[in-house]
């Protein structure tokens, strides 16, 4: 399609532009790029796609649903690689709502068409005090009760966030609060509802507002929520849906019953590569993920790191080898925009999953884990203030750990992601030179 002359038209019509809706049998909480990427694009390319409608609704962002809304909850799909970009409409959603529209919420967990819950909620969501109001897990637990006050049968709780054991996670969380509630419902919850674990991949950095005239140009259609992805894309799930699944294995995911070491190699390889970035790599000027890779220096920290992470990995040497390549193109790919601001937000609750367990491991076999330690070095001058704006739930207290001298703020932010660390002098003295380094 070129529609460089005309003026576009909406993107809004199913019949013209996409498929019709597909009946809803799948909610999903945390309607966002991501989601739009990932889970809504796999369940796009299943072959009992038109038997799978969802029903997304947003965290915070009211205007995503109001402008999903207004376009019948078509959105294109941009995929970026180094050289060209694809464009494709996405129909899978059927419906979008506000995230603060509980009532709807509810009503669709206690209607038996629905089988399936997926979640984007951030690292930060699955705290049951994240928020001033009520908090995902509460939601989650009003709405499940909801459902089995319907008697609307079992369901699946498929959460997407980059957590080791985020089913398990979420299982623990649902089952305290619940239990609190209403011993009745936490037995319920334990027969009825299952929770699958998963590793999920694709990198999708913030809209940048010049897509949206991108889009418009090459499709000739004027979508307001574009989503523009790599295209590389991965999702391993472990666990079961007694009440059934879109094909997703169709579309490319893989079901596994062992899934630690996927999701360590993503966690500590991709995720806390970026971290690594992002805070190292921000304080030597750069801002995106590509431009922090074309830096030697930051190149080799991210060697040194990877090293280190590699050897805690239970996968043949070569499958480490193919995964650093592919994740060094990954990053390098300089039309994806990913800016580092965008991973340094929330660090309090991606070190301890990403970094720390690496460093823990290093440190028992006597080793200094020094490409570990930047990262948290890194972090530790974030949070004081160098390198990009802070954005994190715990940024207050955290702030006010790393005040004065440096030696002592390493020493407290290391108790504070791990008293073993705190207590370690070699590593203590370790971050205390590296944040100095970095933040000269
Ligand atoms: C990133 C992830 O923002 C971050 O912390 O590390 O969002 C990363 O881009 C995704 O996990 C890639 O799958």
């Amino acid at each position: 399609m070129s529609g460089a002359a005309r003026t576009p038209s909406p993107l809004s019509r199913r019949a013209g532009d996409g498929r019709e809706s597909a009946p809803v049998r799948q909610v999903h909480l945390g309607l966002g790029g991501f989601f739009r990427a990932h889970q809504a694009w796999y369940t796009e390319h299943c072959p009992d796609r038109d038997e799978w409608g969802i029903a997304a609704f947003t965290g915070r962002s009211r205007d995503l649903a109001d402008t999903l809304t207004g376009q019948d909850s078509l959105y294109t799909l941009v995929t970026r690689s180094p050289s060209e970009d694809r464009f494709e409409v996405v129909s899978s959603l059927s419906a979008c709502y506000r995230g603060s529209d509980q009532e709807t919420f509810r009503a669709r967990l206690a209607s038996a068409q629905v089988r399936l819950l997926t979640l984007t909620i951030t690292e930060a969501g699955y705290r049951r005090e994240a928020t001033g109001l009520a908090s995902v897990p509460d939601r989650l637990v009003a709405a499940l009760a909801a459902r089995r006050a319907a008697d609307a049968g079992p369901i699946t709780l498929v959460p997407c966030d980059n957590l080791p054991g985020n089913g398990g996670v979420l299982a623990r969380v649902i089952a305290e609060l619940a239990g609190e509630i209403d011993p009745a419902l936490a037995d319920w919850i334990e027969e009825s509802v299952s929770f699958v674990d998963t590793v999920v991949d694709r990198i999708t950095p913030r809209l940048d507002p010049a897509d949206l005239a991108l889009v418009a140009a090459a499709t000739g259609r004027a979508d307001r929520a574009p989503v523009v992805t790599e295209p590389f894309s991965e999702w391993v799930l472990r666990g079961s849906f007694p009440a059934g699944r879109p094909a997703w294995d169709h579309a490319g995911a893989r079901f596994t019953d062992s899934i630690e070491p996927f999701e360590q190699r993503k966690l500590w390889l991709l995720n806390g590569g970026h971290s690594l970035l992002a805070y190292a790599g921000s304080l030597r000027g750069h801002r995106t993920v590509a431009d922090a890779v074309a830096d030697e220096t930051c190149l080799g920290w991210l060697d040194e790191w990877w090293q280190e992470a590699a050897a805690h990995l239970e996968l043949p040497d070569t499958e480490i080898a193919d995964y650093r390549a592919a994740l060094l193109d990954r990053f390098g790919n300089h039309r994806i925009r990913h800016q580092l601001a965008q991973i340094a937000a929330d660090g309090s609750q991606k070190l301890p999953v990403r970094v720390v367990p690496v460093v823990l491991a290093e440190r028992a076999l006597g080793r200094s884990s020094v490409g570990g330690l930047r990262v948290i070095a890194g972090w530790l001058c974030h949070l004081r203030g160098a390198g990009v704006p802070i954005s994190d739930p715990r940024a207050a207290e955290l702030t006010e750990l790393v005040r004065g001298p440096l030696g002592s703020a390493a020493s407290r932010l290391l108790r504070w992601l791990d008293p073993a660390l705190g207590d370690d002098a070699v590593v203590v003295s370790t971050v205390t030179e590296l944040a100095a380094g970095l933040s000269t």
